[in-house]
This record gives structure tokens, sequence and C-alpha cells, in this order.
């Protein structure tokens, strides 16, 4: 099996010098690419996710089409709840629902313990098959306990998290039960992915901009540090979103590495976090803007994130109504950058 140690992704997340970043980018397979559409007629998402070879097969779409340095396994971060008696359902049309959304400590009491390889082997089965069908290093991923626990509480999307916060602060001791079980099933995960060779893993906290200061500290930092504090053998990456006002939290998260959305300064991030590898941070929204503009927001990201310890990514995930043609003009401005002629 290849090493992926000398991977430009794996030098960027140790720091060492390269003539440009890496890149790679959130939602890179899904419904912006025709061939995914293609797969989207003929099974449904759960199959997509739980067939190892579909997964694998969606993994490399993308890798097919455009130079990226790295696949992200195709999964979701809902999977694991599924495993644990979520009745989770991806409708069309809707987003992801559950049927039997969390409310009570007996309902936290009542889910089920989470083995990844006996539950849930797809992903990994699916990095695996990666590995033998291309040289690129392939990401794994989980969501963080917070974000799961929206989903759960709520039993879907929500723009308030009504239903969630009203749980966290009417009945904290279950949800902090239900944050630590979540945490430990996301630090399997994440663990089993590792073993399953992938090069580095991320969590995505794609809520926790929904809390204030005082509650991300009482009740998701502490699961997000015991789901880091299980993970061993790899890189790990924490992405979160609208959380800027959090920046100086990040140094006790326990990541290796912080994947930053559109609206954080890297002056301010590089002076908060200091020597630490970062991830991003197009605004995905500018994919659809003109080739030239395009160009020019990716060499400002690139010459202000500076030469070691940069992976270009978004901000955030590929839409579907991202052009392809806007996805090919960043990763060329990417390619096209060389440290060495940067005087
Ligand atoms: O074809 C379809 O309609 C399915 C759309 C889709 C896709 C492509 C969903 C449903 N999930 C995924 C795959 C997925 N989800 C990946 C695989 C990698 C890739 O595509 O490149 C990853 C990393 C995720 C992670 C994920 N799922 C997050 C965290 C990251 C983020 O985007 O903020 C979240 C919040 C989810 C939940 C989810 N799954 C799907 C949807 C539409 C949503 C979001 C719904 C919402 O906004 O509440």
């Amino acid at each position: 099996m290849h090493d992926d140690s000398q991977s430009l992704i794996a030098k960027a997340l140790r720091k060492e010098p390269v003539t440009r970043p890496p890149v790679w980018m959130m939602r890179q397979a899904g419904r912006y690419l025709p061939e995914y559409m293609e797969l989207r007629r003929q099974y449904g998402f759960l199959e997509r996710c739980y067939n190892p070879e579909l997964a694998a097969e969606i993994t490399l779409q993308p890798l097919r089409r455009f130079p990226f340095d790295a696949g992200i396994i195709f999964s979701d971060i809902l999977l694991p709840l599924d495993c644990m008696g979520a009745d989770l359902h991806f409708r069309e049309g809707k987003g992801p629902q559950i049927d039997n959304p969390v409310r009570s400590a007996e309902d936290v009491d009542a889910l089920t313990d989470f083995e990844p390889e006996r539950d849930l082997p797809s992903p990994m089965e699916a990095i695996r098959l990666c590995r033998q069908r291309t040289d690129k290093p392939i990401l794994g991923f989980a969501g963080a306990p917070f974000t799961l626990a929206c989903y759960l509480i709520e039993g879907g999307g929500s723009k308030t998290w009504h239903h969630t916060k009203h749980f966290m602060w009417s009945q904290p001791e279950a949800f902090k039960k239900l944050m630590d079980k979540l945490a430990v099933a996301v630090g399997k995960h994440l663990q089993a992915q590792i073993n399953a060779g992938a090069v580095a893993v991320q969590l995505f906290d794609t809520w926790a901009g929904a809390l204030s200061r005082e509650d991300y500290l009482e009740f998701a930092l502490p699961a997000v540090q015991k789901v880091f504090s299980m993970v061993s053998g790899a890189p790990t990456l924490y992405f979160s979103r609208d959380t800027q006002c959090f920046l100086d939290f990040y140094p006790q998260v326990g990541a290796d590495a912080f994947a930053l959305d559109w609206r954080v300064d890297w002056t301010r991030a590089q002076q908060v976090l200091g020597d630490v590898p970062l991830q991003g941070n197009l605004d995905p929204i500018a994919l659809p803007a003109p080739p030239e503009i395009i160009r020019q927001k990716v060499h400002h990201i690139i010459q202000q994130a500076g030469p070691t310890g940069h992976i270009f990514n978004l901000g955030h995930g590929c839409t579907p109504q991202t052009p392809i043609s806007g996805v090919q003009a960043a990763i060329d401005a990417v390619l096209e950058w060389d440290w060495s002629k940067v005087g």
C-alpha cells in the first residue's frame, strides 16, 4: 500500500515547506457533479453511503475530474446516529430527518453503544477500496457531538435549534450524558477511519456557532476534547462555522489543525492560534464568480496564510449550484502558485 507521508497534505499538516498549498474542497463529492447526479437517480442516499463500492466510487468521482490533492470519503455525519437507534431518513426534497427525536433522559439512555467496524463498516471499507484505487490520500471525518445532538434532538435541521437549546438548559445532566455518549461514538469512529488508512480526520462542528461563549464552554467543548483525546495515529482537524468569537478557545480543543470559515481573518487567527496548521477559507459562494475574481481571491488567501502549514479549502462546502468551472478556476489558481518565486 502506498505511503501518504510525503503527500502535500501530510507535509502541510507537519508545517514542512511546500511550493504551493495542497487543495481539496469540503463537499467535493456531491450534487454539483453530473456523475454524482447520475448515481443519485439510481440509488437512495443511505444506500450510497452504506454500500462501500458506491461510497468509494463517489469519493473517487471528483478526483478523476479535478487534480485535488486528497479525497474525502463519501459518507455522512449522521450515520452513526442511525446505528445508535435514531430513525434517520433522507427524503427527496428534504434535509435529514430523525423521526424519533431525543427529548428526555430515557431517550438518551435508550441510545445504543456504537462499534464502528461492527455497526458501520462501510466508510472504513470504502477508505480501503479508495486506497487500492488511487494514490491520492483519503480523509476521514465525523460530526462533532454538539452538531450531532442538534439533529438528534431537533429531529432534523433548524434555523434556531429551539428544542436543542431547551433540552440543554432544562435537562443539563441528561444533555451532558448525551454529549458524552456521542463523544465516545465519534472518537471510535475517527480512530477506525485512521486504522483503515485515512491520512487525517476532520471533525465537523457545523452548528457550534449557534451557541454563546458560556454555553460552548460548558456544553460543547468538553465533548470535543474527549473526542480528540481518544484519537491517535494521524493528524486531526476541527471545522466549525461562525465561531470567530470562540477562536481563543481553539487551543483547548485538542485538534492538530483548524479549518476556518470565510469570515475568519488570517492575521487574527494566526495571532490567536500561533503556530498551528490552518485550512481554508474561500467563500464557496465565490465559485460562480468570473475566473479572474476567483484567482485574485485564492491568491490573496494563500499570500495571507503564508508558506507553511496551509491547506487550501473552501470556508464551507460546495453547494448544488457550484459551477464545475469555478471549482476548476480555484484549483488552477492554487496549482499555479509557487512560493519559491514569491519575493
Ligand atoms: O444527494 C443528496 O441530496 C445528498 C446531499 C448530501 C451529501 C452529498 C448529504 C445530505 N450528505 C452528503 C455527504 C457528506 N456530508 C459528506 C461527504 C463528503 C463530500 O460530499 O465531499 C460530508 C463531509 C458531509 C458532512 C455533513 N453532513 C455535515 C457537516 C458539514 C457541512 O456541510 O456543514 C452536515 C451538517 C451534514 C448533514 C447533512 N447531510 C445531508 C444534508 C443535506 C445535510 C445538511 C442539512 C442541514 O443543513 O441541516
